[in-house]
């Protein structure tokens, strides 16, 4: 079967807390998934606050309907292929903290620390850890000092490896080892409100239950497989990010392309209908129902390390 679609346990997660750019935009809309019934096969959620269906595995939307997949999609590539030593373009960050500190990032939350043991390359690794009981109880993530942000209708390439540590079994979600983050222009527009700001992301990775999943624009799941533990993990993400039909998204994990999906992958506007600035690089552990009390798994630790982050124009 070609891509993968929306878990169940995913949906009840979307309709409950609307992880639209994995930050929490939640928007109250309720009226507007009233009379949606998908097809019998999928359920209604809110994106670009506007009902889209959120179809069951096996079954893709086609406006309010979900129609059921066909062996072939010319959507997706889902051959796998073993990764070539391509051009991967210019290099224009590269950080494996071996400064020994932060000193290319900045702390969103709570800051990782840097460590010397487990690393994949040279001396140092990041080590983001997120708890509870931090002073930021939902996310400890990192942002390029200078800003890293991605030009709609640039092409790029990421490379980065990660290594899942403590991580106990959780149906409750969260984003890492990174996001690639809107930037709503109405952010921090009083009269928008932040949460209203945001839309879906082009792409992120998220982890729910022992599996990892890479997501691209509009909650497709582009790949999603075992998460696997104390091991280094390596991803590369070929892309370029458009608000119209030009973009496209290629997901390499360990040196074997996982999928490929084509057409816009940034909303032109924001939540609020104002114009969608380049969207940017961020990493670490997002988790954000943690943000509040919720009745959900008693799960009180995440902790990963990230090492050899390198990203590309091409
Ligand atoms: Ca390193």
């Amino acid at each position: 079967m070609s891509l993968l679609r929306l878990s169940l346990s995913t949906i009840l997660l979307w309709t409950t807390t609307a992880w639209l750019a994995c930050d929490g935009g939640l928007v109250e809309q309720d009226n507007a998934c009233e009379d949606v019934e998908c097809s019998g096969h999928g359920l209604c959620g809110l994106f670009d606050n506007q009902p889209i269906c959120i179809c069951d595995s096996g079954y893709h939307s086609d406006g309010l309907a979900c129609i059921e997949d066909v062996e072939e999609d010319d959507d997706v590539e889902e051959e796998e292929e073993v990764e070539e030593e391509d051009d991967l373009g210019t290099l224009i960050f590269s950080n494996g903290f071996e400064s020994g500190d932060l000193e290319d990032w900045r702390c969103s939350g709570n800051c990782p620390s840097v460590v010397n043991s487990p690393v994949f390359d040279g001396s140092y690794a990041g080590n983001f850890v997120l708890t509870r009981d931090l002073p930021t109880s939902y996310r400890t993530e990192v942002v390029v000092n200078e800003g890293l942000q991605f030009a709609f209708g640039q092409e790029y390439c990421i490379t980065m490896v990660y290594r899942y540590e403590d991580w106990a079994v959780d149906s409750d979600a969260e984003c890492g080892p990174f996001q690639i983050h809107t930037t709503p222009s109405s952010w921090d527009d009083p009269d928008c409100g932040t949460g209203s700001a945001y839309s879906t992301a082009p792409f992120l990775m998220f982890a729910q239950n022992d599996l990892a999943k890479f997501i691209t624009y509009g909650g497709n799941i582009l790949w999603e497989g075992p998460l696997e533990k104390q091991q280094w993990l390596t991803i590369k993400v070929h892309f370029r990010i458009s608000t119209g039909s030009d973009g496209f998204i290629e997901f390499w994990k360990d040196g074997v392309k996982l999928g490929r999906v084509e057409g816009r992958n940034n909303a032109g506007v924001d939540g609020c209908g104002e114009p969608q600035r380049e969207p940017y690089f961020k990493m670490g552990v997002y988790k954000w129902n943690w943000k509040v009390e919720r009745p959900a798994t008693d799960t009180t630790r995440r902790q990963l390390y990230i090492d050899k982050v390198k990203v590309y124009q091409k």
